[in-house]
Order: structure tokens, then C-alpha cells, then sequence
């Protein structure tokens, strides 16, 4: 432990949760369908609905979040209970839902964070190509628009997206999500661009609208060590998957244009798959307007990755079963993973590793110091919760977020503006390849009876958010 253990004055301790891993609905009040409904039901795993019900329960984990001094709490919309189809017609019901939804939080004193793309693009523009086609650019701008006019009186906190890089690698390289294709970095690079071009135009739109609140954009970070820090080749190796997780995305939100080296990165690793990246002029301007614009960032953080220089065959395949073991991440003239050793992993083989939040978040505040503040949007463990005798002791995640805390508490006191914390997840939910077994949640969802119990972890984060102290 360091320093005082207290956090800022102002601090949010919230917990995070995302429209399609929780509504449930997804085929009902109007809504239109995303491609997940379709590959889940053609997988026929598991299905989104109900998942943990919150279309119909919100007013429960409301209650919840009062009870246990959770003070904030992320959502998202979901584009297709608003536009069913991703443009045009407007879904009366979907928009009056989250008129509910937010009116409920700020009766239950909890502030909504909301963000407006959490990995469910409407199927249709997914079939048209999603964001790399500049089209969908346009329609997410339209639908951004309507949102904040419409939820203007009841939302202060918005974020674009949530994780332009995971959608991008999940789809485009580990072929794991949605109309996968496995190994074409020069799609994930556009798709990561095309999508913070959106950011961008969604931003400037809301500065222009002079609305009085917050904006800005959720990106998953991962430090990436290289596995042997003597060693050139696996730096380079570092370096290069630095730039398709971090360094595209951080260059893009603060600088608004790519460093010199981080281009021409990004032009050897589309040239790996055989394609060349679409960036153009008009697409510079944008992003730097809104480089300046940007009132705050989210950082979603769950493990670092230590990478050594690789040459063989691609190979890819992620754990989406809770087997400890069972993945690999080795991409031709990029790099693989290695584990270090003495490091711990959860059972999806995320290898748990706080001091790497510390680096991440120095990291931004010494290379992109125009940043204005930081919110850590989501941190937490996927664990295989035991429910004995009416308890659920999830001590392994405790310590888990205790220690990401410390390192944040190490960053804030080494002057990083960081502002808040949310749990992943306030309640367990659905988890996108792992379906119900990979719990986060605070509470614990019993998914046969929808009942919520709250977890030791509950307990230990309201004393947190209730005192300020880590203790
Ligand atoms: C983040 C996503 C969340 C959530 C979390 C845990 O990347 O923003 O939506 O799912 O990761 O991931 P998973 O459910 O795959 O374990």
C-alpha cells in the first residue's frame, strides 16, 4: 500500500454495465436486431435474452446501487431501440425507455454514464459493411445527434464508443465476434480509424449543440511489455502491437493525426494482410478539432500482455470457455504473447497484472499531456462465483480490484487526473463468448429467477465508496 489510501474528493465509485450484456428485450418494444442476435442464435451457445433482465429491473439495481453507495453507473443505449434499423424511423418506446431509465437514476442519486456504441451496431450496417463503410460514419453521427437533444435535460456524462479496438481485433483478427474473419490487420487498422472519425464527428456535434456537459470516448489499454526487455526484436514486436491496441487510438483521441512513427507502423501492418489504409485529409481535420474538444477519457483495464518477436504461422484462439489454458496469440511479423513468469491469470488466461494500470496511466499523462481526465470505465475479474450457505465470498476479486485501486490511488498521487472508478460489472451478466459462466458482477444474478444477492465484494466496495479509503 502507498500514501494516504484516499481517494479525491469527487471520486465516483460506480459500477458499469452495457445495453446488449444486460437489457435482455432483444427482440421486443420495437427493437431492430443487431449481428450479435444472429450469430448467437446461429451458434446456439447461448442466447442475450434475458440476460440480467434490466430492461424490466433497472428499478432494482437502482435500489442496489443507492443501498451500497454506488454514485455512478455506466450504461449504454442500444442504437437499435432508438433507430431499429440504424437510421430513419424513430423507435418511440426504445426512446422513452431510457427516459425512464435516467429519470430512475437521478431518483436514486446515481449518475448516468452513457455511452452510445457498446459493440451492437444495428444489423444492417453491419451487412453494409459497419463502420468501414464511411456511410455508417454518417448514421452514428444522426443518431449521436438525436441522443443528445432528446436526453439533453438528463444526461451531463457522455462517451462515443466503448472500445473501438477490441470490436476491431475481436472481428478482423481473432475472427471470434460477429461475421469473423481471422487475421486481417488492414481491416481492424480502418475499422479502429473509420471508427474514431465517428468519435470525432459525434464530438464536434456536441460542442456545436452547446450542450453543458461532459464528452469523450472508452478504450480498452493494455500495456505491452516486451517479453524480454534486452531484446530488439521483441521491443519491435511490442511496438507493434502496441500500435493496433494503444498508440492508434491514443494518437487519433489527442494528438488528432497519427506521430510519424506510429503511421508508418500502421502502413506495415495493413501491408502484413496484402491491403493499404484509406486516410484521408478531411479525416485528419476532424480528428484534430475534436483532439481539443474532448472533455475526458475512459480507460477500461484488465491485463497486460508481454510480447516476443514472431515469425511462424498465424494462430489465434481465444478461451471463451473458462479452460485456463486454452488460448493463443501469435500474429506473423507482429508478435505472441508470453506469460512471465510468477504472474497469476484468471481462468480465461488474463494475466493479472496491476502494476501495468500504473504504467498505462503515467504513460498517458507523460505522452499525451493535453489529455483533461481520466475515468478508469471498467476493471474487474471474470471468476467462477460459488453460491454457498447465502453467501457468495468472491475474495479473489476483491483482492483483484483492491490492488487495481492502489495503483490507481499510485498514479493519481504521481498527478494523473483520474476521476472515477466503475466495477466491471454492477450485476453479472451476459459476456460475449462466454455467455453466463464468467461472472463480474458486484451482485450475483441468479439467471433461472432473476434474483440479485449481493456479493462480499459489495459489501467491501460500499465501505470503499462510503469512506473514500482503501483499506
Ligand atoms: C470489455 C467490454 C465489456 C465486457 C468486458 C469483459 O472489453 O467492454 O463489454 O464484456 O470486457 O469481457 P468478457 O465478457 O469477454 O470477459
Amino acid at each position: 500500500m502507498y500514501g494516504q489510501h484516499v481517494f479525491p474528493q469527487g471520486f465516483v465509485f460506480g459500477g458499469a454495465t452495457a445495453a446488449y450484456q444486460v437489457e435482455g428485450a432483444t427482440h421486443a418494444y420495437g427493437k431492430g436486431l443487431v449481428a450479435w442476435d444472429e450469430h448467437l442464435a446461429q451458434q446456439g451457445r447461448f442466447s442475450a435474452d434475458p440476460a440480467s433482465d434490466f430492461y424490466n429491473r433497472y428499478e432494482e439495481d437502482l435500489e442496489l446501487c443507492e443501498r451500497f453507495g454506488i454514485n455512478g453507473l455506466r450504461i449504454s443505449i442500444a442504437w437499435t431501440r432508438i433507430f431499429p434499423t440504424g437510421i430513419g424511423e424513430v423507435n418511440k418506446e426504445g426512446v422513452e425507455f431510457y427516459h425512464r431509465l435516467f429519470q430512475a437514476c437521478r431518483a436514486h442519486h446515481v449518475e448516468p454514464y452513457v455511452t452510445l456504441h457498446h459493440f451492437d451496431s444495428p444489423l444492417e450496417m453491419y451487412r453494409a459493411g459497419d463502420f468501414l463503410n464511411r456511410d455508417v460514419i454518417d448514421a452514428f453521427e444522426a443518431y449521436a445527434r438525436f441522443c443528445f437533444e432528446e436526453y439533453k435535460d438528463e444526461v451531463t456524462y457522455w462517451f462515443t464508443f466503448n472500445e473501438i479496438a477490441t470490436n476491431a481485433l475481436c472481428r478482423f483478427i481473432e475472427g471470434s465476434w460477429p461475421m469473423g474473419e481471422k487475421y486481417r490487420i488492414d481491416k481492424a487498422l480502418q475499422c479502429e480509424h473509420n471508427m474514431m472519425v465517428a468519435h470525432a464527428r459525434a464530438v464536434i456535434a456536441y460542442k456545436q449543440g452547446g450542450y453543458a456537459g461532459e464528452i469523450g470516448i472508452v478504450h480498452c489499454l493494455h500495456i505491452k511489455y516486451p517479453y524480454d526487455p534486452n531484446s530488439r526484436e521483441d521491443i519491435i514486436a511490442a511496438s507493434r502491437d502496441d500500435v493496433i491496441k494503444n498508440r492508434l487510438l491514443l494518437d487519433a483521441t489527442f494528438r488528432g493525426s497519427y506521430a510519424a512513427d506510429t503511421r508508418e507502423i500502421m502502413d506495415y501492418l495493413a501491408d502484413l494482410s496484402g491491403g493499404k489504409l484509406d486516410i484521408r485529409a478531411e479525416d485528419i481535420e476532424l480528428l484534430t478539432k475534436a483532439a481539443d474538444l474532448n472533455d475526458c477519457m475512459g480507460v477500461n483495464y484488465y491485463r497486460s500482455q508481454f510480447v516476443r518477436a514472431y515469425d511462424g504461422e498465424n494462430d489465434i484462439h481465444s478461451n471463451s470457455t473458462g479452460d485456463k489454458g486454452s488460448s493463443r496469440y501469435a500474429l506473423k511479423g507482429v508478435g505472441e504473447y508470453r506469460m512471465r513468469e510468477g504472474l497469476k491469470t484468471t481462468d480465461w488466461d488474463w494475466i493479472i497484472y496491476p502494476e501495468g494500470l500504473y504504467d498505462l496511466l503515467m504513460h498517458i499523462k507523460l505522452a499525451y499531456p493535453n489529455y483533461k481526465k481520466l475515468y478508469i470505465t471498467e476493471n474487474g475479474m471474470g471468476y467462477k462465483d460459488t453460491f454457498e450457505n447465502g453467501i457468495i465470498d468472491d475474495e479473489p476479486r476483491i483482492d483483484y480490484i483492491r490492488q487495481h485501486l492502489d495503483w490507481t490511488l499510485r498514479a493519481v498521487e504521481g498527478g494523473v487526473n483520474v476521476m472515477g472508478y466503475f466495477v466491471w460489472s454492477l450485476q453479472d451478466q451476459f459476456s460475449w463468448t462466454n455467455g453466463y459462466n464468467k461472472r463480474y458482477g458486484l451482485f450475483y444474478v441468479d439467471f433461472e429467477t432473476q434474483e440479485r444477492y449481493p456479493k462480499a465484494s459489495a459489501y467491501w466496495f460500499e465501505q470503499l465508496s462510503r469512506t473514500g479509503h482503501l483499506l
